[in-house]
């Protein structure tokens, strides 16, 4: 293969199935820090390391232990660990090499650019992990667990995480799968020997288990946003007219001074963006302008944002003290956003608020003094995930797989039709072998290259 460092994988159909060049990338993220670790896989590892490295051939005859030596031609580079993982015991599948240097710029760049000139490549995003894929280390699923586990920024999201990366849900796809192959198979040796041997296929007994299927998938997809929601965190927007204690409120729920809080009307003006944990779950809290009728230019911006980000928003908490009427805000809100009334500043105005019909569920809270806030964290927690722990971790975690078992329980609607429809069983066959090859979207058994090439784009560079 032609080495093209410009190459993008989804260009070049030879990268992508070839590990015939060697790739070489920083692992660790860039800057300075401790220490950067910089990986190089593929045929040349051996032969990088011991140019890269004062005792690189050392650590080549030493598969997998640490050797202490110097980086760079001439150790310009500093005093640097290096490891050899021969494959197809490694990450990649490939000869792998990796070297822990002093995480400066300038040692980094030196070893990468010294490395690109001795004939690796630079790698592209996920491009180790493609080749893990490639050499059929991971399946596709495990594969964006890898990322996932990479991006996770709660203990529940990393949970789901690993347990894809394991395998769980390519093996519970695996068996359904297998069940559905078996169905077509056997409704396709019927077709062949139907008048022979073989005893006719009772296709009310396939309904029922077409049926079966169908009912564990739509299992799945039933847990699939909260599988989204424990991957990418809660969306909550925080609305109310000015003054009501949004930024207070922001505030004490991330644990300090984050917003600006004055008692002049209309103090926020941008919205503004905050990440907190509710018992494992990652919360994406957004406080918002008041919103009210303005002549201002700048404060009707950030009452057009607010509204903006109430749209986005997984659940609205409308903010309310004794002294303010929620009717007014009501006619603003986005319709099937989740709503959540709080009413505010409670230690200063006790008496309460008469919430509007459309808003089922409320709390009572003080910025000030704390009171509430364990509630209305309950409350956001149930919005998101409903009352169960975050417990068993979601089968589904993405779209992608979300779009895959649909895929799947569309197919095994029509095959459903064609029995009760009496239709003939290479139609009904032919349904199940397309639902099978839904599913198989997951764990990449049957899907398009450009899924592939998506699903690696979206990784950082060096893993
Ligand atoms: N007593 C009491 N006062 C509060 C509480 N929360 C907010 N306030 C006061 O109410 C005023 C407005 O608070 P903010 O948090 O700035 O209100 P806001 O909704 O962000 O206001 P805008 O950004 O102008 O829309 C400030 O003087 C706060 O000190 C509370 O829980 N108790
Ligand atoms: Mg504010």
């Amino acid at each position: 293969v032609e080495k093209n460092p410009n190459a993008t994988l989804s260009s070049d159909p030879n990268l992508a199935s070839s590990t015939n060049d060697t790739i070489i990338a920083l692992a660790t993220p860039p800057g300075s820090g401790g220490v950067a670790i910089v990986r190089i896989s593929g045929p040349q590892a051996a032969g990088l390391l011991s140019l890269l490295h004062s005792r690189g051939t050392v650590a080549t005859e030493r598969p997998r232990e640490l050797v202490l030596g110097r980086a760079g031609v001439a150790g310009e580079s500093g005093d640097a660990l290096a490891v050899f993982m021969p494959g197809p015991r490694s990450y990649t599948g490939d000869d792998v090499a990796e070297l822990q240097l002093h995480a400066g710029r300038a040692v980094v760049e030196s070893v990468l650019s010294l490395g690109v000139s001795l004939g690796a490549r630079p790698a592209e995003p996920g491009e180790f992990t493609r080749r893990a894929y490639m050499a059929g280390k991971y399946d596709l699923a495990q594969a964006e667990a890898v990322a996932d586990l990479v991006a996770a920024e709660s203990a529940a999201a990393a949970s789901m995480a690993t347990a894809q990366l394991s395998g769980r849900l390519s093996k519970r796809v695996g068996e359904v799968r297998s069940r559905i192959v078996d169905l077509a198979a056997s409704l396709a040796a019927n077709l062949d020997f139907g008048e022979e041997d073989l005893p006719d296929i009772d296709m009310a007994q396939v309904g029922l288990e077409v049926e079966e299927i169908n009912s564990t998938l739509s299992d799945w997809l039933s847990d699939a946003g909260r599988g989204a929601i424990i991957r990418e965190g809660f969306r909550v927007a925080i609305l109310g007219l000015p003054n009501a204690g949004k930024s207070s409120l922001l505030n004490a729920l991330v644990g300090y001074d984050r917003a600006i809080v004055t008692d002049v009307a209309g103090t926020t003006r941008d919205t503004l963006e905050e990440t907190i944990q509710i018992d494992g779950l990652v919360v994406r809290l957004t406080d918002t302008a008041g919103i009210t009728e303005t002549g201002d230019h700048v404060e009707q911006i950030g009452v057009d944002r607010a509204q903006l980000v109430a749209a986005e928003a997984a659940l609205i908490l409308l903010l309310c003290p004794a002294d303010q009427d929620p009717e007014a805000l009501v006619g603003s809100l986005p319709a099937g956003v989740e709503v959540l009334g709080v009413q505010t500043q409670v230690d200063r105005l006790d008496e309460a608020v008469v919430w509007p019909e459309v808003i089922t569920s409320h709390v009572r809270v003080s910025a000030h003094s704390g009171l509430g806030l364990d509630d209305l964290r309950r409350g956001i927690r149930r919005a998101a995930l409903g009352t169960t722990a975050v417990g068993e971790p979601p089968l589904l975690s993405s779209l992608r797989h979300a779009q895959a078992v649909t895929g799947a329980v569309e197919q095994l609607e029509s095959a459903r039709t064609a029995i009760a429809e009496g239709l003939s069983m290479d139609i009904v066959a032919g349904e199940l072998v397309l639902a099978a090859d839904a599913l198989g979207q997951i764990t990449g058994d049957r899907v398009d290259q450009d899924v592939v090439d998506s699903i690696f784009r979206n990784f950082c560079i060096g893993k």
